[in-house]
C-alpha cells in the first residue's frame, strides 16, 4: 500500500489548540516510519478546475479569497488562514491523484473533507476531498461506478448531497446516530433520490456501539451490498474518532476493529483509496493508520463476533426495498 502526504499539510493551523490540527498526520507520519514505512508520495499542485468537479465555483472563489485575509472562519469550527486554499486545494490532490494512480493507496491528508457540500465549508471540512476523486475517477473513465465507504465516527453529509441522486457512486457510511452527534443527519430513510435511491445507505449506530456491532454492519449489510453494487473502485473515509479512546464521539471500536474494517476492504472492489477523515486522539492516530495499513495487507482472518439489535434489523428492511440483504 503506498503513502501519500506532504508536509505542506502542516500549513494550514490557526489555532494548535484545535482538535483537527497539524500534529495530526506528523504523529501518523512519525508512527509510519518508527514500523519502517518511510516512503511516501508527494501529491503535485493542481489548479482549482479539479475543486470545480464538485464544488460550487463561487464557494471556491469565496474560499480563496477568505483565506488570503486570513483568519476568517467557514463556521464555528472550520477556520481559513493564510494558506488554508491551497492546502485545502492540496489535500484533495493528494486523494484524487491517489485515486487516479491506479495502485492502493493511504493518503495522510488534512483538512478533512466529507461534511464539505457542493457550496458550504463546515465541520473541519473545506473541500469534499473524496468527492472530488471520486468524480475524478469517473470523468477520466478510470471507473464506471464508485463505491465510498465512511467509517468516521461523524455523517459525511456532504459526501452525501453530492451524490444523492446519482446511480453511479453509492455512498456507504456508519456513523454515531445523529440525534446524539454532530452534523445531526444520516438516518437510514435518507436513501438517495431519483435514480439515485437507493444508492445512499446510512447506519446510525447508538452510543456505546463497538466492535461487534460493527462487524455486524459489515457481515450484513455493507459486504452485501458492496458485492451487489460490485464498484470499480472503493474509496474509504477513513475516520478514526470512533475509536473507544478518541474523546470526540461516544463509539468503541478498538484497534482491533480497525485492523477487522481493513482486513474486509479487498473482498470489496479491486481498486482502493483510504483517505483520512477525522481522528483526534494524537497518541492513537499513528498506531491506527498502521493497523489500517497492516491489517489491508495482512491474510489473516480477524474474528470478531457479531452484535444483532433491532435497530439494525429495522435498518436492513429499510435496505431490503433496494438491496437483497
Ligand atoms: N459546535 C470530522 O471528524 N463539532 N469533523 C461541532 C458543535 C464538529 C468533526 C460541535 C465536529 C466535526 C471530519
Ligand atoms: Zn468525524
Amino acid at each position: 500500500m503506498r503513502i501519500y502526504y506532504s508536509p505542506k499539510y502542516l500549513g494550514h493551523s490557526c489555532n494548535p489548540y484545535h482538535p483537527e490540527n497539524p500534529k495530526r498526520v506528523e504523529r501518523i507520519i512519525n508512527y509510519l516510519k518508527s514500523k519502517g514505512i518511510s516512503d511516501y508520495i508527494e501529491p503535485k499542485e493542481e489548479s482549482r478546475e479539479i475543486l470545480e468537479l464538485v464544488h460550487d465555483p463561487n464557494y471556491v472563489n469565496f474560499v480563496e479569497e477568505f483565506s488570503r485575509e486570513g483568519g476568517e472562519a467557514l463556521d464555528p469550527d472550520t477556520y481559513l488562514c493564510r494558506d488554508s486554499f491551497s492546502i485545502a486545494l492540496l489535500s484533495a490532490s493528494g486523494v484524487r491523484q491517489a485515486a487516479l494512480s491506479g495502485e492502493d493507496c493511504f493518503v495522510v491528508n488534512r483538512p478533512p473533507g466529507h461534511h464539505a457540500t457542493k457550496d458550504k465549508g463546515m465541520g473541519f471540512c473545506i473541500f469534499n476531498n473524496v468527492a472530488i476523486a471520486s468524480e475524478s475517477l469517473i470523468d477520466q473513465g478510470k471507473a464506471r461506478k464508485v463505491m465510498i465507504l465512511d467509517w468516521d465516527a461523524h455523517h459525511g453529509n456532504g459526501t452525501q448531497e453530492i451524490f444523492y441522486s446519482r446511480e453511479d457512486v453509492l455512498y456507504v457510511s456508519i456513523h454515531q446516530d445523529g440525534r446524539t452527534l454532530y452534523p445531526g443527519t444520516g438516518f437510514p430513510e435518507e436513501v438517495g433520490a431519483e435514480e439515485g435511491e437507493g444508492y445512499t445507505v446510512n447506519i446510525p449506530l447508538p452510543p456505546g456501539a463497538g466492535d461487534e456491532t460493527y462487524s455486524y454492519c459489515f457481515e450484513e449489510i455493507v459486504l452485501p451490498i458492496a458485492d451487489q453494487f460490485s464498484p470499480d473502485h472503493l474509496l474509504v473515509s477513513c475516520g478514526f474518532d470512533c475509536h473507544e479512546e478518541d474523546y470526540i464521539s461516544s463509539l468503541r471500536v478498538t484497534e482491533r476493529g480497525f485492523r477487522y474494517f481493513a482486513s474486509k476492504l479487498r473482498e470489496m472492489a479491486p481498486k482502493i483509496t483510504i483517505a483520512l477523515e477525522g481522528g483526534y486522539n494524537l497518541n492513537l492516530i499513528g498506531k491506527l493508520s498502521y493497523s489500517v495499513i497492516s491489517g489491508y495487507s495482512s491474510d489473516k482472518e480477524i474474528e470478531i463476533p457479531h452484535k444483532k439489535t433491532e435497530e439494525l434489523e429495522r435498518i436492513k428492511e429499510v435496505l431490503s426495498a433496494y438491496w437483497s440483504l
